[in-house]
């Protein structure tokens, strides 16, 4: 089931500036940064609020750090703008499976590595209505050691 918006994905141009807009206009922080090289991109999420699924809600910043990712292709071809949204949920594996028998291409046979080690695959966004649309498993919180 899905219970919240993950994320909303913005692709860029220059992702240190583009932070910088974030938090001189709205006060956003950077929660966390890294380089997804089997996605292509250099990001950086923004955290926005926490959901009650006990999971939170985020901007996710895109920089393309190859020529051949496809964010690049879309920036190419687009501009800088929303890329994709995200939905999360419990179980990545169960719900893609369920979609997909309802006849969306779902991208990927198996979820992929995403941000902050989270599970994701995509659906196609000519199969959503003009929307490129990810599915989100976050990694599970770690508890503390006793
Ligand atoms: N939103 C809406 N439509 C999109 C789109 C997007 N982000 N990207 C492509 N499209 C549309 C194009 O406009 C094009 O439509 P037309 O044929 O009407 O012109 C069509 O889809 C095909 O586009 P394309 O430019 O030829 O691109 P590809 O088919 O090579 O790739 C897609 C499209 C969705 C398969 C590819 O972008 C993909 O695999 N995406 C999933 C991975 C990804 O986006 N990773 C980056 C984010 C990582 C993260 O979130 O962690
Ligand atoms: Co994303």
């Amino acid at each position: 089931m899905l219970t919240r918006i993950d994320h909303i994905g913005i692709a860029c141009h220059d992702l240190d500036a583009t932070v910088e807009f974030y938090r001189t206009t709205y006060g956003f922080e950077v929660f966390h940064t890294e380089v997804n090289e089997e996605q292509g991109v250099r990001e950086a999420m923004l955290k926005i609020n926490d959901t009650s699924d006990g999971g939170s809600s985020y901007l996710q910043l895109l920089q393309p750090v190859r020529e051949d990712s496809t964010v690049a292709k879309w920036l190419a071809k687009n501009g800088e703008g929303v890329h994709h949204i995200a939905f999360g949920t419990a179980d990545v594996d169960a719900d893609a499976a369920d979609i997909r028998g309802k006849g969306v291409r779902v991208l990927y046979d198996q979820p992929r590595r995403g941000s902050m080690d989270s599970r994701i695959t995509f659906l196609h966004p000519k199969d959503c209505h003009g929307v490129l649309t990810e599915l989100v498993t976050s990694a599970p919180v770690e508890s503390p050691e006793h």
